[in-house]
């Protein structure tokens, strides 16, 4: 039985991954932090089913602040793969705590790598980057060869771990893949990444909970996929017979007012009266066509699944399923 350790297991690519993975027939370890709670996470369909939990799906709890604890349960499960998806992932609060990210993106990847180094049993890892290392980039579409040019310290901070991802595989022969990865979204994503925030306060104003919805830029483009595509991804480039770098993305360009006008048509309603522009939420500087090139990872067989159309219709969907069981507030912030 195939066994994997997941830094990032609760938020949504790592409870994507877990589900895909434990179909695969896998056993998955999962990092939490301490301070994680299970009961509002995105596991706890699976940790608390009896057939699953404690049995191919354990978890750990450990701080990637503290290696000490990364490297007891690296040796214990001794895993075949590492995901690792753990990290401060919000573009607009980097610039509010980045040190916090600098520390949990590049500080908190460089220690795994160092650990990794010494394991003495072979072990692949899979490191989730982002189209942000791009940052204002001089090509369209970007590919695995575009030159890094982070303009936010989420980016930066990606960009170093993706450097020492691809020095490390070089100067010491191990099985190291940088997944490059567009937007990609889900019911799972955090409330405060735009589609989510769009799609949650569309459905909580047809159902009275919500009046509005602030925004930065609507004329901002996104190259948008579904998370479930992007995880599948993640487990191919890993069955690669040496470690790599992939761009997973659309290649396809749509605007936050596209998602505004989905998702509000989505629930019978004109978007237009309900959002208000608050420029607290536009961003300093602003990436410019951020669009990725997959075809080098589509030739090992990966292809999105899902239309941009259906992924706004499956996120308001599901925020109306949720809201009409648990009715509560909606933070129009
Ligand atoms: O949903 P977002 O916050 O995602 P962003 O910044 O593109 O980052 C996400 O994708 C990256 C991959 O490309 C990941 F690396 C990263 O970890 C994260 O997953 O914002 C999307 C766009 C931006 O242009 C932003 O300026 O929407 C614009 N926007 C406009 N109003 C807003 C808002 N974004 C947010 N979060 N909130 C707004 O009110």
């Amino acid at each position: 039985m195939p066994c994997a350790l997941i830094t990032g297991i609760t938020g949504q690519d790592g409870s994507y991954l877990t589900e895909f993975l434990l179909d695969q027939g896998y056993t998955v370890h999962g990092l939490v932090r301490r301070t994680s709670s299970l009961e509002r996470s995105n596991l706890r369909h699976l940790c608390s089913n009896p057939a699953v939990f404690g049995k191919t799906l354990h978890l750990h709890s450990a701080d990637l602040e503290r290696p000490i604890t990364f490297l007891r349960i690296l040796q214990r499960v001794n895993p075949d793969e590492i995901y690792h998806l753990a990290g401060q992932s919000h573009v607009g609060l980097s610039f509010d705590m980045a040190e916090t990210t600098a520390d949990s993106i590049a500080m908190g990847t460089l220690r795994i790598l160092e650990i990794v180094r010494e394991h003495p049993a072979p072990v692949r890892l899979f490191h989730a980057t982002s189209s942000e290392i791009f940052g204002r980039p001089t090509v369209s579409p970007q590919d695995e060869s575009t030159p890094l040019n982070p303009v936010n310290p989420y980016g930066a901070a990606k960009a170093f771990a993706t450097q020492m991802i691809r020095i490390y595989r070089e100067k010491f022969g191990l099985h190291l893949t940088n997944g490059i990865l567009y937007n990609h979204e889900s019911p799972r994503r955090g409330e405060n990444f735009v589609t989510r925030k769009i799609c949650r306060t569309a459905a909580a104003i047809k159902l009275g909970l919500a009046t509005e919805v602030r925004l930065g830029d609507t004329s901002a483009r996104r190259d948008w996929g579904d998370a479930r595509d992007y995880v599948r991804g993640m487990w191919l480039s890993l069955q690669q017979p040496a470690g790599d770098d992939y761009v997973f993305a659309t290649g396809v360009l749509h605007s936050v007012q596209e998602v505004l006008e989905l998702a509000f048509a989505e629930v019978g309603l004109n978007w237009r009266p309900y959002v208000h522009r608050d420029e607290r939420l536009v961003r300093p500087p602003e990436t410019c066509t951020l669009v990725g090139d997959s075809s080098k990872v589509c030739r090992l067989g990966w292809q999105p699944a899902t239309d941009f159309a259906a992924l706004i219709r499956w996120m308001v969907s599901a925020e109306l399923e949720a809201m009409s069981h648990t009715p509560r507030d909606v933070d129009p912030a």
